[in-house]
């Protein structure tokens, strides 16, 4: 009796942990280009540091990649790879001007790395060429995602739960909806200016 009552429990184990967690998969349409989708701050829930460091380059007279997604808390290092001098601002962070910083300007093949721990969209720009342009969007979760050039997206392995879900790209309003993960789920967005 008692062992199968433990057999029972590991079974349930089991199964829970493999059926609590699905792929949130869909399409962000209205706009042109890779957009940004991303699970928005969920109340009482905290994740693991983010120990990667990423790297946005200055080449060619752009930000590559122009549009980059990394997870609160990750460090960025931004590359002057061009033969000219290159700057690194940013006027706000989710239109909070108090958020914003202006890193420097420095000579090819150095770098200078910031840690982003205010989650938001970190528009890029550089005061020496006014028209260069990048954004980082700083997602408060570990769940987030580029879409394709279609629109298309896939965040994987986001546990079950009621979640608010954001889409961003550069050319509209960012919008935010309800989503309701049950294992495989979908979300679609239509965006527009
Ligand atoms: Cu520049």
């Amino acid at each position: 009796m008692k062992r199968s009552a433990l057999l029972l429990l590991a079974a349930i184990t089991a199964f829970g942990t493999a059926a609590f967690a699905g792929t949130l998969h869909g399409k962000v349409s209205g706009v042109k280009g890779v957009s940004v989708v991303y699970v928005d701050t969920i109340a009482g829930k905290t994740f693991p540091a983010a120990t990667q460091h990423v790297t946005i380059d200055q080449k060619g007279l752009m930000f590559m990649p122009h549009i980059l997604a990394v997870q609160q808390g990750t460090t960025v290092e931004f590359l002057n790879s061009d033969s000219v001098a290159h700057n690194v601002f940013w006027p706000s962070i989710s239109g909070d001007k108090k958020l914003g910083h202006n890193m420097g300007t420095w000579p090819q093949g150095q770098h200078q790395s910031f840690k982003f721990d205010n989650p938001g969209i970190v528009p890029l720009l550089c005061n020496v060429h006014p028209d260069m342009s990048g954004y980082l969007i700083v997602s408060p979760t570990p769940y987030f995602a580029l879409t394709d050039k279609t629109g298309a997206f896939k965040i994987e392995n986001v546990p079950d739960g009621a979640y608010t879900v954001t889409a961003w790209n550069e050319g509209a309003k960012s919008k935010s909806s309800p989503v309701k993960v049950a294992g495989d789920s979908t979300a679609d967005f239509m965006l527009s200016k």
